[in-house]
């Protein structure tokens, strides 16, 4: 299948992380997307291609207009401030205070984050953008006939809501590639996501929708990161009601149990009656990976993507977390090679 990435992706190299109460190099750096580049081309996966620009329309679709201008401006008005590190919020409005939009960087920030560990540096919008078009333009490909395409992207994206920024992520590119597609003659999207942490920004996004079908297999929020989102009982509101699934999983889930959440989910996305898949496809439920509680083995990944062949729908598969880098490359193409031989 085709590949597309941004060398932009560059352009998000923040030197924090607040991480266990330390500032230490981040784990969503750089060098994942270029290791998943190289194995992608040494495997021989297709051809790889650069994004084009759909400019903003296109993100205004799922995100609120002024979170997105906030996150145009976010690094000026910091620097402004004489501060000399990266942004980080240190405040919310957290219960029984009062939601409205203040003035200052450090309210906007707190008003904006759904977390602290996502630190806001210069280069991070520029990269996030970039991002969401890797997302579109292999929508596009797929809307425009191709059975499949990867969408190589970073940031990742699952975390940010309508205007909540956090957990890594900036702009939703999952979101913003289902949008398209549904404006672009898709009737019915459905979005898989396996990343290992909850895809809260995607399930807030399509939530009140009975056009996309949200299903998404997680760390439980007892345990896992965004803690705030992501049980069963969360199922959709207004039309979209049955039209989210989640299934949070104990610390330490291996095989046997991910596997039939993704049968239930599978045969759910079939009744459905999608047109197109999008699937948020991190690899962080890796048994090695540093900051998450799965055990899924790299032949798993395999597993995966030849069962995701077997479901028969256009697909797209978004980039989203995995932070054990040395095993990312093969871990991601694990799951596109055996889709591709399926
Ligand atoms: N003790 C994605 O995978 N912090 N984001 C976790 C663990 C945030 C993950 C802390 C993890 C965000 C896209
Ligand atoms: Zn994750």
């Amino acid at each position: 299948m085709i590949t597309i990435f941004s060398e932009d992706h560059r352009l998000r190299d923040a030197r924090t992380e607040l991480f266990g109460g330390e500032l230490v190099m981040p784990h969503e750096r750089p060098s994942r997307a270029e290791i998943v580049l190289r194995h992608v081309q040494a495997a021989g996966l297709g051809e790889i291609r650069p994004p084009r620009d759909f400019g903003l329309d296109p993100v205004l679709r799922v995100h609120d207009a002024d979170f997105v201008d906030f996150l145009g401006r976010a690094w000026d008005m910091w620097q402004a401030t004489g501060y000399r590190g990266e942004a980080i919020p240190t405040c919310w409005p957290a219960r029984r205070m009062v939601q409205r939009r203040p003035d200052h960087i450090d309210g906007l920030l707190g008003y904006y984050a759904l977390a602290t560990e996502t630190s806001f540096t210069e280069g991070s919008w520029a990269a996030a953008r970039a991002s969401a078009n890797v997302a579109l333009s292999a929508a596009a490909l797929v809307q425009g006939g191709e059975p499949a395409a990867f969408a190589l992207c970073r940031p990742p994206g699952h975390h940010a809501a309508f205007d909540m920024y956090g957990g890594y992520c900036f702009l939703n590119n999952a979101a913003i590639a289902t949008q398209y597609l549904r404006d672009n003659g898709a009737a019915r999207v459905a979005i898989l996501d396996v990343d290992f942490h909850h895809g809260n920004g995607t399930q807030d996004i399509f939530y009140s929708r009975d056009d996309v079908l949200f299903a998404s297999i997680h760390g439980d929020p007892r345990f896992a990161f965004p803690h705030f989102l992501g049980y069963a009982d969360e199922t959709g509101a207004d039309a979209g009601v049955g039209f989210t699934q989640n299934y949070p999983l104990p610390e330490g889930t291996a095989a046997g149990p991910w596997f039939e959440a993704l049968e239930d989910a599978l045969a759910r996305i079939a009744r459905f009656g999608a047109e197109v898949l999008v699937v948020s496809l991190g690899l962080d439920a890796f048994e090695n990976d540093p900051i998450s509680g799965f055990r899924l083995t790299s032949e798993d990944f395999s597993r995966l993507g030849a069962r995701l062949a077997r479901v028969g729908l256009p697909t797209v598969f978004v980039m989203e977390g995995g932070y054990d880098i040395e095993a990312l490359g093969v871990n991601t193409v694990n799951v596109l090679g055996a889709f591709d031989a399926g």
